[in-house]
């Protein structure tokens, strides 16, 4: 053999060298081996910036005509091949159903975690879970894509702890769960009560509920009344779902709702630290006005608009869960709901004026304060929780609601008004006591400083707007590191803007979304854009970012036979050496395993109208040995990650020869990991028996 040729055949052997005995895994080796020479390199030697050095970089940037704000930027931000991120964001996938998983500071797209809707790369949907899909669904119609708005990471203590995702869809009201170990989604509950919702999701701070707040009210339970009986049969609704951590699921048995006025609510937080215990969630057109509302004479968003103030809702979820505990909740449509009456009655439920059609509620770190942002008024409006407690307490009511509720006297629990600029959204915070609100009119986030407690971590006087960022364009949420936890880190924010216009090059007139990454690491006014990036799939809402360290992804599933949906090993997962095709009449099950390069049995005979169970494992162990199998035709294609064991069920058709093959490409030996379905026509006699039957 000739050396090249030798040299050629080991690297095929180590390529294609299979088995699960075959320990030799060429490509992690070597990535372990970049990652440790490029720390020993940056360690050894500091970059120092010699005269070449500065020669060279002037020369890049004059050529591609870069300013030194640029420069600083390109540095912040760019990320040596090879080396990972500090933080990774979750963020809502819109319309496309998905989360989508995002490095920062390089604002890289690592992954898309299917949820509501079917994904073929990660076999979602096609058939394996198709289950959860289903769960859904809605009164038997199948829904395959959600308006994802609110992800929310679970919380210990008020800490991101990094084991779960939730995640709401507003044009279907439901919750999805999503497991952080392997990134794929556990669960989705629909909600008994509202078609649509908004307000999901939120967590108390040790994740005992997922808060779902609804939008638009409708008669609850999903039953039919005439718009023209709003006052009377509609209503608006907020659900707390039962978290079991253990069983990393929604508890549905242990969850229960509050029937609210039909105002629309938007937004909800959980209260923590002091002020855990409560959830605060705003509302806009208290004016209970309707669609269809005088026709021809007021449009309907002006007929919304028409008080001065919207209602903050004050819900006391301890004593909202001790009523149920003791059957203070009627069924609607089969699930527990505490009527507006009890929850008054209980002190569970009040109220208190917000300006006029309100977007954010968010509570600050330490739970002191939360701060309500209205669209259609240039300030924040910042109530003291401490405030609303005593208010609650010595019942400083100003009255009640046309529905009986008591409304909270606004002076008595408002601590201050901030000036922002036009359209303010949604707030975020930093470890410094500044405050970070979208404006969506203005285009810009508003750096403000909080006050009481928190004015001693800055030296500017509190509750005052500090500096503007201008951000392109129409800013929705803003997320920064931690930024809704009890301890933000600062460091970063990322403006989830609406329109990007001029600013990426156009895709027709359906244009991607802008998330531009916003450096707040400094105090004062320094406060630069450093990244823009396109989001050209769905419209994202809102997003968490965590700090990248607390995340622990599996790189391969524990152990082989392992059955994602359980989170444990399959107990009647395919083993190595039994792999067969068992007849049993009509039901034929297929024990097949796949490892590169192979699948192993690779021809399965079944006859026409055979019940088909069709169970694999994949064999493999090494990270990053991902196996796809699909069978063209059928509708089929799973991804089998290394260890994992699937079971799809399907009826074979018409007879012929079904190719199945691996849809990812796994070794050099990838396009022979095939084999063929052959479906073989009834038999004759079958046949004729049938045709004597008639
Ligand atoms: S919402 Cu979309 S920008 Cu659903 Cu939180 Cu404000
Ligand atoms: Cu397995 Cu390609």
């Amino acid at each position: 053999m000739s050396p090249r040729l030798s040299i050629g055949f080991l690297t095929l052997a180590m390529t294609i060298g299979v088995g699960a005995s075959f320990v030799y895994n060429p490509p992690q080796a070597h990535a372990q081996e970049t990652k440790k020479k490029r720390r020993k390199e940056a360690e050894a030697a500091p970059v120092v910036l010699n005269a070449a050095a500065v020669a060279e970089l002037q020369k890049i940037a004059t050529d591609r005509k870069l300013r030194i704000e640029d420069l600083s930027a390109a540095l912040k931000t760019y990320l040596p091949s090879g080396t990972h991120d500090e933080y990774i964001i979750f963020a809502s996938g819109g319309h496309s159903g998905q989360v989508f998983m995002i490095g920062v500071p390089s604002m890289r797209l690592l992954r898309t975690i299917a949820v509501f809707s079917p994904e073929p790369w990660q076999g979602y949907g096609f058939p394996v879970g198709e289950e959860i899909l289903a769960q859904g669904d809605h009164q038997g119609t199948e829904i395959r894509w959600g308006d994802t708005h609110h992800p929310a990471l679970s919380e210990t203590g008020g800490e991101y702890d990094g084991q779960f995702l939730f995640i709401g869809d507003k044009a279907n009201a439901r919750l999805a769960v999503i497991d952080l170990r392997d990134m794929e989604t556990k669960q989705i509950v629909k909600n008994p009560l509202t078609v649509s919702d908004h307000g999901a999701s939120f967590v108390t701070p040790d994740s005992e509920y997922i808060i779902e707040g609804g939008q638009y009210s409708t008669p609850l339970g999903f039953s039919y009344a005439s718009v023209d009986d709003y006052q009377s049969a509609y209503r608006g609704m907020v659900t707390l779902w039962k978290f079991d951590r253990a069983a990393g699921r929604v508890d549905q048995t242990k969850s229960f709702a509050l029937e609210l006025p039909p105002y629309f609510q938007d937004l909800f937080d959980a209260g923590k630290k002091a002020s855990n215990g409560l959830i605060f969630g705003n509302s806009f057109c208290v004016e209970s006005v309707t669609p269809g509302f005088k026709i021809g004479e007021v449009n309907f968003e002006a007929g919304c608009s028409q008080r001065d103030t919207d209602y903050l809702h004050i819900i006391d979820w301890k004593k909202a869960e001790a009523v149920f505990a003791k059957g203070g909740a009627k069924l609607v449509n089969g699930f527990p709901v505490i009527s507006i009456k009890t929850a008054v009655d209980e002190g569970v439920l009040c109220l208190t004026p917000e300006p006029k059609s309100p977007h954010g509620v968010d509570v600050t770190p330490n739970g002191e304060f939360v701060v309500v942002a209205g669209k259609l008024d240039p300030h924040v409006t910042i109530y003291s929780t401490k405030k609303i407690r005593e208010a609650i307490a010595s019942k400083k009511y100003s009255g009640t609601d046309v529905y009986g509720v008591p409304v909270l006297d606004f002076d008595a629990v408002m601590e201050k008004q901030v000036e922002l600029g036009l359209g303010p959204l949604h707030t975020q915070y930093d470890d410094k006591g500044y405050a970070y609100t979208s404006l969506f009119l203005d285009s810009a986030v508003a750096r403000w400083t909080l006050g009481g407690e928190y004015a001693s971590l800055h030296s500017e006087e509190p509750w005052k707007l500090v500096t503007k960022t201008p951000v392109q364009y129409n800013i929705g949420h803003l997320v920064t590191a931690e930024g809704d936890s009890v301890s933000p880190d600062g460091r970063y924010l990322v403006a989830m803007n609406k329109w990007s216009l001029d600013r990426f090059f156009p895709t027709g007139p359906l244009l991607p979304q802008n998330f531009q990454l916003v450096d707040i690491n400094s105090p004062g006014t320094t406060m630069p854009v450093l990244y823009d990036m396109p989001i050209g799939v769905g419209e994202p809402h809102y997003a968490q970012m965590i700090k990248a360290d607390k995340l622990k992804p599996w790189t391969i599933y524990p152990a082989i036979g392992w059955n994602p949906h359980t989170q444990s090993i399959d107990p009647t997962a395919v083993k190595a050496g039994e792999e067969r095709v068992v007849h049993d009449g009509h039901d034929v099950t297929v024990y097949m395993t796949a490892v590169r390069s192979h699948f192993a049995p690779d021809r399965v005979e079944v006859t026409e109208g055979d019940n088909i169970t069709w169970k694999i494992t994949s064999l493999e162990q090494s990270m990053d040995a991902t196996h796809g199998f699909c069978i063209g035709g059928y509708n089929i294609n799973l991804s089998l990650e290394p260890g994992e064991a699937s079971t799809i069920h399907f009826k074979a058709g018409k007879p012929g020869v079904y190719p199945f093959y691996c849809t990812e490409f796994c070794s050099a030996l990838h396009l022979e990991m095939l084999g063929y379905l052959v479906v073989k026509p009834a038999a004759p006699d079958a046949k004729l028996t049938e045709a004597t039957k008639q």
